[in-house]
């Protein structure tokens, strides 16, 4: 009986001891608690609040990838280093405002590796005192000599024409041009005839008419039929010749001019028909 009463008595006691509240203890995150500060959970790693260093010349980061610490890399370009930088042209205070040389016959650009602006011939440019290849009187008169004049003189339209197939009933019409080409200025020695002679070579092919649409329109083979036919020639320095040319053309056409190039392909003078 004794023993039985001892036993309860301990058991009692045990009961009693677990029913004691237990301290804990405040981890540092001030959330957690514990009864053993080493069972507090580690402290996550973060960034300072800001790590700007005022400075726009740098990019200011922090992250995990940065081990939460703030690191400062260059930032290029930098609008206000004194420096201009690729792609800081024009617009960036530590570049020229322009590279602008008032000369339309230089392309103007700013050399990022010089640290200066610069500037480049375009060539050809009319207006550059110089008459350079693919420049004539008709596309500069700025720069180039007038060495031809062509002036119409007659025209006359017809839809019937002597030995070539009528156009009546269609919207077409033959277009029958006389005109004076004169040489005011070609002395060059030419061989293409076959004759050393100085002058301008006229080809009767190298002729053009063109209207206000843009359209081109080429000498009818049937045109040595027609009196005044000109065939290839060389026209001396101060020579005028008469020639005729025969063109067939929409009856729409407006604006209507007729073009001589010369053997190259270059514009050597306009005039207009109707
Ligand atoms: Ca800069
Ligand atoms: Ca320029
Ligand atoms: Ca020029």
């Amino acid at each position: 009986m004794k023993k039985g009463i001892l036993i309860l008595l301990v058991l009692g006691i045990v009961f009693l001891s677990a029913c004691v509240e237990e301290e804990f203890l405040l981890c540092p995150d001030n959330v957690t608690r514990v009864i053993d500060l080493v069972s507090c959970p580690k402290e996550r790693p973060r960034c300072p609040e800001s790590c700007d260093d005022n400075d726009n010349c740098t990019v200011d980061r922090c992250s995990a990838v940065t081990d939460y610490k703030c690191v400062y890399e260059e930032a290029i370009p930098c609008d206000g280093n004194d420096v201009c930088e690729e792609g800081e042209f024009p617009w960036s205070a530590d570049c020229p405002n322009s590279c602008d040389d008032n000369n339309g016959c230089t392309s103007d650009i700013y050399n990022y590796q010089l640290g200066k602006c610069s500037y480049e011939p375009i060539t050809p440019c009319c207006g550059n005192d110089d008459c350079e290849t693919g420049e004539t009187y008709v596309n500069c008169y700025l720069d180039c000599e007038q060495l031809l004049e062509l002036k119409v003189t007659r025209y006359e339209k017809r839809q019937r024409f002597e030995g070539a197939a009528s156009l009546v009933g269609t919207d077409y019409t033959y277009l029958i041009i006389r005109f004076n080409i004169r040489n005011v200025g070609y002395d060059n020695e030419e061989t293409i005839n076959y004759r050393k002679q100085k002058g301008f070579y006229y080809d009767p092919y190298k002729m053009r008419l063109e209207d206000d649409s843009g359209k081109f329109y080429d000498v009818e083979y049937d045109s040595d039929a027609l009196p005044n036919w000109l065939d290839y020639f060389i026209i001396s320095k101060g020579d005028t010749k008469g020639a005729a040319l025969l063109f067939i053309v929409p009856m729409s056409a407006r604006g209507v001019r007729l073009v001589a190039y010369d053997k190259f392909g270059s514009r050597q003078d306009i005039s207009d028909v109707y």
